[in-house]
């Protein structure tokens, strides 16, 4: 298993210990021994992909993983929006993230893209509305080789899709080889009976892991049991990359550093 670290625009309302000059916070996650970093964008189809292309391979990083989170927070698309043009711009948002992808062999995570349903709509509807857009997103992530990984949310921040099994079954729906699961121990430890149960029913489709401890500080900071996770995820056969998605506390720095030691001592 490699390790990667989420790193954002520093205009992201979403804190993760990353939030600043892209090419300064990787800089230092080379520094600090990662050998990833998962992008958080608001706007892909404005990323210079050459430069960062440049600039990843200069520094010997991959990209895991590109996350789609901030086009629902700063510009409100999302699958579950009751108006179809919505909907439609949400669709078109993510295949400009599934483009970006194949430039950088990243997977595109689903998460709060999905939307919420609530007021907007029954969950039905827009559970469906949800395979409607995910089946057309596939379409493109298949002819490009681009893996899409749905990622269960907790109930607070999402209700289409909280639990492992409830994203089998979305994957399912979607009828795609080209979709997986997303999981992150934060949320899992929020809404999942066992998280190495669980960790072994998404087996076979995990296609990318986030770590967190219970209080989304880096791992080793809370109380959730990693050397379980890490023995659930070795006897699944995941070999891909754990990315520490975790809040910037007592600094970005410390908490990226905290999590990456930690890590290194539980990982394979
Ligand atoms: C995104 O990966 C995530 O875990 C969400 O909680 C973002 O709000
Ligand atoms: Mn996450």
């Amino acid at each position: 298993m490699k390790i990667s670290i989420v790193v954002s625009v520093p205009e992201a309302k979403f804190p993760v210990a990353y939030r600043r000059e892209v090419a300064r916070s990787l800089e230092k996650a080379k520094e600090l021994d990662y050998d990833g970093v998962e992008l958080s964008f608001t706007e892909p189809d404005k990323v210079n992909v050459g430069l960062l292309r440049e600039l990843v391979g200069s520094l010997g990083l991959e990209v895991p993983a590109l996350a789609t989170g901030l086009s629902y927070v700063h510009f409100g698309l999302s699958f579950a929006d009751r108006d179809p043009v919505v909907r439609d711009a949400t669709v078109r948002r993510v295949k400009e993230y599934i483009r970006l992808a194949s430039e950088l062999g990243s997977a595109v995570v689903v998460g709060l893209i999905r939307g919420k349903a609530g007021e907007d709509a029954p969950l039905e509807t827009a559970w469906g509305w949800n395979v409607e857009c995910l089946k057309d997103c596939a379409r493109e992530a298949e002819e490009l080789g681009v893996t899409l990984a749905l990622e269960p949310l907790n109930r607070y921040e999402t209700d289409i899709v909280n639990t492992v099994d409830d994203g089998l079954r979305l994957i399912s729906e979607i009828g795609s080889e080209q979709v997986g699961m997303l999981v992150d121990t934060f949320h899992m430890n929020i809404e999942e009976r066992s998280i190495p149960d669980s960790l072994r029913r998404a087996g076979d489709v995990l296609a990318h892991v986030h770590v967190a401890d219970s209080n989304r500080l880096a791992p080793g900071m809370g109380h959730i049991d990693f050397a379980e996770v890490i023995r659930a995820l070795r006897e699944v056969g995941y070999e891909r990359y754990i990315s520490a998605e975790i809040l910037p506390k007592p600094d970005p720095d410390t908490a990226a550093r905290y999590a990456i030691r930690y890590l290194r001592r539980i990982v394979p």
